[in-house]
């Protein structure tokens, strides 16, 4: 299938939906998670996106955060990211799905955005629970609720359960769409990458990009070996 195969079967198509990943902010220069950029001062992303790292060592994590949110705030979208806004705009049902905590989907014009891991511009109580957007940059390391509470990254670490009704709306929209584009994700953190199986299980065409193979090629029914920069604007032009 070619890349003009699949542009004519997204314009056709009457439930597209996007799951995106890491790689989708790539090209505006954050760092994925797997691979040797993910390493910050020696530590992988792996060992901080813990609850068990924050309670031992919040300062630690908290620098991390803090150092992401300094680069992130500092860089723009990218044509991955302005394609799939357009998608949104041509397509009414277009739902997008992405693991990513960096705002840029929404900073590219996205408004349907399902950021089922959270989102790196919201801090959240330990205590009370309140959750709040937080866009200072650099942000005060140990940030304090106004209960008191120690703040943490309102995002989803590992062994966490991910925002159930979000959850159960991104799996619905697997469950009913009839093509879906997989984008940036090595595809091996769950539940996110089941929503392709499930998609694919609905009997949707599943579309990768990504520059490597992944546990998800094999479920996709075409791969684009190829950047999301470069292919998802060919894809939706
Ligand atoms: C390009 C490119 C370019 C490069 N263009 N592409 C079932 C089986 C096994 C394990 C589990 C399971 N179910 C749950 C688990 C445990 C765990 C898990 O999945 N572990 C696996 C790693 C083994 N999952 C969880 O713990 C989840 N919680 C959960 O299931 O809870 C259950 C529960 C229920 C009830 C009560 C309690 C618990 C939570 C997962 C949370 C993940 N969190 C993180 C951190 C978010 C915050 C932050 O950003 O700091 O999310 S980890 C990290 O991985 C981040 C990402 O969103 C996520 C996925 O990574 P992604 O996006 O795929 O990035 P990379 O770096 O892996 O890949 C980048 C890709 O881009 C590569 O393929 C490149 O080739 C490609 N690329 N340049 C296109 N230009
Ligand atoms: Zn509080």
């Amino acid at each position: 299938m070619t890349i003009e195969d699949v542009r004519e079967r997204l314009k056709a198509a009457k439930r597209p939906i996007a799951l995106t990943g890491a790689g989708v902010s790539a090209e505006s220069g954050v760092p994925t998670f797997r691979g040797s950029e993910g390493l910050w001062r020696n530590f992988s992303p792996q060992d901080l996106a813990t609850p068990e790292a924050f309670e031992r060592d919040p300062q630690l994590v908290w620098e991390w955060y803090d150092w992401r949110r300094s680069l992130i705030a500092k860089i723009s979208p990218n044509p991955a990211h302005y394609a799939l806004a357009e998608l949104e705009r041509r397509s009414p049902e277009f739902t997008l799905i992405t693991q990513n905590v960096d705002g840029l989907h929404r900073a590219a014009g996205s408004s349907r955005v399902m950021e089922i891991h959270g989102s790196i511009w919201t801090v959240r109580c330990t205590e009370c629970g309140n959750s709040s957007e937080n866009r200072d940059v650099p942000i005060n390391i140990l940030p304090r609720c106004s209960c008191g509470g120690l703040l943490r990254p309102g995002v989803v670490w590992f062994g966490e359960p991910l925002p159930e009704e979000m959850l159960y709306k991104a799996f619905e929209a697997a469950s009913s769409t009839d093509l879906m584009l997989v984008i940036g994700t090595s595809g091996v953190v769950q539940p996110a990458a089941s929503l392709a199986v499930r998609a694919k299980d609905g009997g949707a065409l599943v579309v990768e990009i990504n520059p490597e193979a992944t546990p998800l090629s094999e479920v996709a029914d075409v791969s684009f070996k190829g950047k999301a920069g470069e292919i998802a604007p060919l894809l939706v032009g």
